[in-house]
């Protein structure tokens, strides 16, 4: 960092009391004590960004272009106070002035520019980034009104939008704009920035475009609006509802929108610091995030090609060498093909250069499996990331196998070379730091501040492993953010539930893999077993977070059918002593961060073989809770840090899944027809009860896919997946064990930093 910056930071912080009171003055005439919490919030908004403006860019001679559709950043004021050092002065600052941050909080709105752990992902590792001090910034797109906010009417999730930029942000207009094409169609980008800042680091940015003819006023009535405006709806919502062919078109403009901009950009800063953009790979390297931006492969051509003199040899010679594609998922739905008539309509310019793409795989490789344009006329866009990047990673170990041995397997032939594994990773600074302070003064009174900066330290922490006061007080501390989260339940959801209970949780994006549907099953059994006479030992508290894809049916009645579990089991006397359900409600960043301190069984039991890694599984286990998991994503290597005896495990493996599938000899019914247990839970879901409080055709529709189709396998693992959970429940009950269990999971913990996986991504992938 340079002496003038540096400077100027340190006056600032000199006078940070000082500085709140200006700022309070000038925006509200007031001073900070008589600010109303909303307004503390814009004075302490406007603070940080101060300090972030006279933090140092993180610079270097290469940097890295994070392209993403998603960037699911959270809430950002705690997490930049935390980075820029001034987290506990400004806390006391307003202490002394009669204020507690974590209210003032509750008045920034919170983004969702993301689904689930893929967007997520991408924002913890633009933290670690920043924090090592490498020059790298995200590019994505500025979605007015994000995913969407969920709200439960009858017992059913509806969409709204969520609203959440506002005059003042952490948005930065800024006054480049680009024309971009479709075809002759133009329109008119804008860049904003957002300030990311390192854990006592630099500062990168996140690119965030947007379209100038943007038209809030389409969206008339939840999410809905006309999907063909592309001039005024581009940025509206991020996953479009794709089930028409309106909503896939939207979706390739969209993402045309995002490399296209990112194209512009990456060119320009190269001219600007007057680089040979034969050179390219020497100064840029590009992460492509799943498939969503395959498309800046052709666009970066395209523009070598027409703009830039390039021959096409030398130009996709110089793109090759600077993408790199990260692939999170095996599932067909994710791994993008799009008509080529499709692209056509969209971006007639690009698709000369796919097809000269595909025609050269097509001259040196004869199998049907590795060309980019199939027989139906699909682009497959995964295919044109491995041909034509320099590196394919998986995101945990037993993916990245499963990609080189089974879904990729004729690529990994082809280029050995190229696939590496990268385990995905968090960043501790949110999911400890600043969602736990309790647990992490505490760790730093015993162990040292050392893992702060070096996550591996945390296992000091085994040394304490028969300290009875250590685990004692880790138990204190996980009562503490129990209580916590009860209250914040009360108050949103308005559930009563018991601090003295299990909290068990499952939260994650919906979707049948994951399957949410068997811990509701096993919640059914449950009920039945307590009317049938059989009480669980101490009360469980089922807790669920997740939203559905609003055109994903069967998503939606899963929602449906917890939420009619709440409402009955919430509502019987017989019953509600002793079990309870809450489904959270717009489960979102904020809440997970309320939610994971105060686990107790972390919940990751997706059938074995379809989470790529999972990182919900890594902030439950920092945070204490035990998992109670199938042997998939990084759960695998979760199990193989903490060992057999720290861990629950169940369930199929994923070479038998895979088996099963290449097979096609899973029959769901015979699993039904063979197990009372398995029967009795599934009849449960169209039983007189469920029927009286829910919705038939939801139900009844569940019921058969559950027992005709059953893709994801429920019934398979059903009957060990109840054995598993009662003996997890039963292990709670010693106590001593349990907190040990707890101690071990915190303390190898570190390995999931995210720290360690951007220096990984940089020593085998960017290189900078
Ligand atoms: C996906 C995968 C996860 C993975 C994450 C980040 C797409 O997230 O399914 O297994 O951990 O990417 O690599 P998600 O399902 O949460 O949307």
């Amino acid at each position: 960092m340079s002496k003038h910056t540096n400077m100027q930071r340190d006056v600032l912080i000199l006078n940070l009391e000082e500085q709140l009171e200006g700022i309070a003055k000038d925006q509200f005439g007031k001073v900070l004590k008589d600010c109303t919490d909303r307004e503390a919030y814009y004075v302490l908004l406007e603070m940080t960004s101060r300090l972030m403006d006279v933090t140092e860019l993180n610079n270097g001679e290469k940097k890295i272009y994070y392209i993403s559709m998603e960037f699911l950043i959270g809430k950002l004021l705690s997490n930049n106070l935390i980075n820029l050092r001034v987290y506990d002065r400004i806390k006391d600052i307003l202490a002394k002035n009669g204020k507690d941050l974590a209210k003032i909080e509750e008045y920034e709105p919170e983004p969702s520019l993301g689904n689930g752990g893929l967007g997520r992902l991408a924002a913890c590792f633009l933290d670690s980034i920043a924090t090592l001090g490498l020059a790298g910034e995200g590019i994505g797109l500025n979605y007015h009104f994000g995913l969407f906010k969920q709200v439960f009417k009858d017992n059913l999730q509806v969409e709204e939008k969520n609203d959440w930029i506002e005059k003042n942000s952490w948005l930065e207009k800024t006054d480049t704009t680009f024309d971009i094409y479709f075809g002759r169609k133009k329109v008119v980008s804008r860049l904003y920035n957002m300030n990311i800042v390192g854990y006592r680091s630099g500062v990168n940015k996140l690119r965030l475009f947007d379209i100038e003819s943007i038209d809030e006023k389409l969206v008339k009535e939840g999410i809905n609006f006309d999907k063909t405006k592309t001039k005024n709806n581009l940025t509206l919502f991020l996953y479009p509802d794709d089930s028409d062919v309106a909503g896939n078109l939207l979706r390739i403009y969209q993402e045309y929108f995002l490399v296209s901009n990112a194209a512009h950009l990456i060119l320009r800063e190269q001219k600007e610091r007057q680089y040979d953009l034969h050179e390219l790979h020497n100064h840029a390297v590009i992460q492509i995030n799943d498939t969503h931006p395959t498309m800046i492969i052709p666009e970066l051509i395209r523009i070598l090609v027409e703009e830039k003199a390039f021959n096409i040899d030398e130009a996709i010679s110089v793109v090759s060498k600077t993408c790199a594609y990260t692939n999170h998922t095996i599932l067909a739905e994710a791994l993008e093909t799009w008509p080529l008539e499709y692209l056509e309509k969209v971006v007639p310019q690009l698709v000369p250069y796919i097809k000269e793409l595909d025609k050269r795989v097509r001259a040196k490789y004869k199998s049907s499996k590795v060309q980019i344009i199939d027989k139906e006329k699909k682009v497959h866009m995964a295919f044109i990331d491995i041909h034509y990047g320099f590196s394919v990673n998986g995101v945990a170990a037993i993916h990245t196998e499963i990609l080189k041995n089974s879904e990729l397997k004729d690529f990994y032939k082809i280029y050995p070379d190229k696939f590496n594994n990268k385990t995905n990773g968090i960043t501790f600074r949110r999911w400890l730091f600043s969602c736990n302070s309790p647990l992490t003064d505490f760790i730093s009174d015993v162990v040292g501040d050392g893992f702060k900066k070096d996550a591996t330290k945390l296992e000091k922490l085994l040394e304490y492993k028969d300290d009875r006061i250590t685990l004692e007080k880790l138990d204190e501390i996980k009562m503490l953010k129990k209580k916590e989260l009860a209250e914040y339940i009360k108050e949103h959801e308005n559930i009563e539930i018991d601090p003295e209970s299990i909290y068990d949780i499952q939260v994650k994006r919906l979707h049948e893999y994951k399957r949410q549907q068997m811990n509701a099953l096993y919640i059914i059994h449950k009920y039945l077993e307590i009317k049938g006479g059989k009480k669980p030992t101490r009360p469980i508290t089922f807790i669920f977070g997740a939203k559905a894809a609003p055109a994903y049916v069967i998503a939606k009645d899963i929602i449906h059918l917890i939420l009619v579990l709440q409402e009955i089991i919430n509502n019987d006397k017989d019953v509600n002593k002793y079990i309870k359900v809450v489904m959270a409600q717009n489960y979102n960043v904020s809440y997970a961060e309320k939610l994971i301190p105060a686990c107790d069984v972390s919940e990751q039991i997706s059938l074995a073989s379809k989470e790529a890694s999972g990182t919900g599984n890594m902030k439950f286990m920092l945070n204490g809770a035990v998992t109670l998991g199938t042997d998939d994503g990084a759960n695998v290597e979760i199990h193989e840090l903490v060992g057999d005896d720290n861990i629950f495990i169940f369930g199929a493996s994923a070479d038998e899944v895979i088996k099963h599938y290449k097979k096609a000899d899973y029959v769901s019914k015979d699993y039904y027809t063979k197990s009372p247990v398995i029967k009795e839970a599934v009849d449960f879901i169209i039983s007189k009860k469920c029927l009286k409080v829910g919705h038939k055709e939801n139900l009844e529709r569940l019921y058969n896919e559950l027992l005709n189709k059953d893709w994801f396998m429920t019934l398979l693992d059903l009957e060990s997946y109840i054995k598993k959970k009662d003996e997890i429940f039963e292990a709670y009950e010693d106590r001593d064990r349990w907190r040990q269990m707890m101690l071990v999971n915190i303390a190898k913990a570190g390995f999931f930093s995210s720290d360690r996986t951007i220096e990984e991504y940089n020593r085998d992938i960017w290189k900078c």
